[in-house]
């Protein structure tokens, strides 16, 4: 066949093949076959090396032609069909904006950071300060400065997580009052703090002891307090607590550093003092301790007991939560299952 019929059937044949193309794969297969090395026109332009002198220019027009109409072709054909890929995709892909968005679930603060910000409420209200102080602490000032002396028995290892012999976890917050109290200037009027936060032991944990847990200790020093003072402020936070109809009584106790000390009850929140399971029968719940702070803490903190004195408490919020919300094990405060910390809901 004549080199220019040849060429004019590729150029009819090509152009029906890559008409029918609809991806780039074809469409590059298709290329190569046509004017690749090895390609149908490649071929056939190699026999022009045996035309004449003046048909040699002829064909060799006609054979760009072909490849020019081709090429143009295939490049039309890469557009078209990238262009149709690329509306796939956006119509695909749409992101209608004006969707409403994914709401996060609401958190809340943590049961024990509840209980203590309601009891920072009421001592705040009362003219009180709040104050906050390193968990890693000194024996000296976790111990000694509360009249707990080298040989007691609360210094031990089996209840302190020491770090060194003179560096320890604090074992409740004493040492933040302690601390406070040595640089309080009572020419600007009494010291009147809670010191709120968390406490280590040296416990095994069980449904009552957890090695970490958290305290609230109150300390008032000035002149002329009295026991009734300390009895009037704990009515109150005892019934911002457990509700305005509680009582409290004081039944005598010991602390190292408060003398006379006391142990505090609340009566019954759940039975309103005739007996039930919380309560165990008795009417009464026992929720701090507390008494007027001893002298020789106070003369160790620089303070005269001949001239000032005053009344110090200690609560467990971990302890006041699981009375007050029915929890029976203290690890669940700190096991982090949202299922358990969200039935806690902040009210209002
Ligand atoms: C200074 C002076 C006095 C702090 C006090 C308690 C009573 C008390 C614990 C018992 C178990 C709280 O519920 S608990 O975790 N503590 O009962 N704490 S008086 O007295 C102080 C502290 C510091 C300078």
């Amino acid at each position: 066949m004549e080199l220019k019929d040849r060429l004019s059937d590729i150029s009819a044949k090509a152009k029906i093949e890559i008409n029918a193309v609809t991806t780039m794969e074809e469409l590059e297969t298709l290329r190569v076959a046509y004017l690749g090395k090895k390609g149908a026109l490649t071929q056939v332009l190699k026999g022009m090396k045996d035309l004449s002198a003046e048909e040699r220019p002829v064909i060799g027009q006609l054979g760009n032609k072909v490849r020019d109409e081709i090429t143009t072709q295939l490049t039309e054909t890469k557009t078209s069909i990238e262009k149709e890929v690329l509306n796939k995709r956006l119509s695909e892909e749409t992101l209608d904006v004006t969707l409403p968005g994914i709401k996060p679930k609401k958190g809340q603060a943590h049961v024990i950071t509840q209980s203590i910000e309601e009891i920072e409420d009421l001592f705040l209200g009362m003219g009180y300060q709040i104050v906050e102080g390193n968990e890693v602490e000194e024996d000296y000032y976790n111990f000694e400065r509360v009249n707990l002396p080298q040989n007691h028995p609360a210094r031990d290892m089996q209840d302190t997580f020491y770090i060194t012999n003179e560096i320890l976890l604090r074992t409740h917050t004493s040492p933040v009052q302690a601390r406070t109290l040595e640089k309080h200037d009572f020419s600007k009027g009494p010291l009147k703090m809670i010191s709120p936060g968390k406490v280590y032991r040296r416990d095994t944990d069980d449904a009552t002891h957890s090695h970490q847990f958290h305290q609230i200790e109150g300390l008032v020093i000035d002149k002329h307090i009295t026991m009734a003072d300390l009895k009037g402020t704990l009515e109150a936070l005892a019934k911002k607590m457990f509700g305005e109809n509680r009582e409290i009584r004081l039944r005598p106790s010991y602390f190292p550093f408060t003398e006379p000390s006391v142990e505090v009850d609340v009566s019954c929140f759940k039975c309103g003092g005739k007996g039930c399971n919380v309560c165990k029968q008795t009417g009464w719940i026992e929720i701090l301790g507390a008494g007027m702070t001893h002298p020789e803490v106070l003369r160790m903190s620089g303070v005269d007991p001949e001239i000032y004195g005053g009344f110090a408490f200690g609560m467990g919020p971990d302890r006041i939560a699981m009375l007050k919300y029915g929890v029976d094990d203290i690890r669940n405060f700190y096991l982090n299952d949202q299922r358990f910390l969200e039935q806690f809901k902040v009210k209002g």
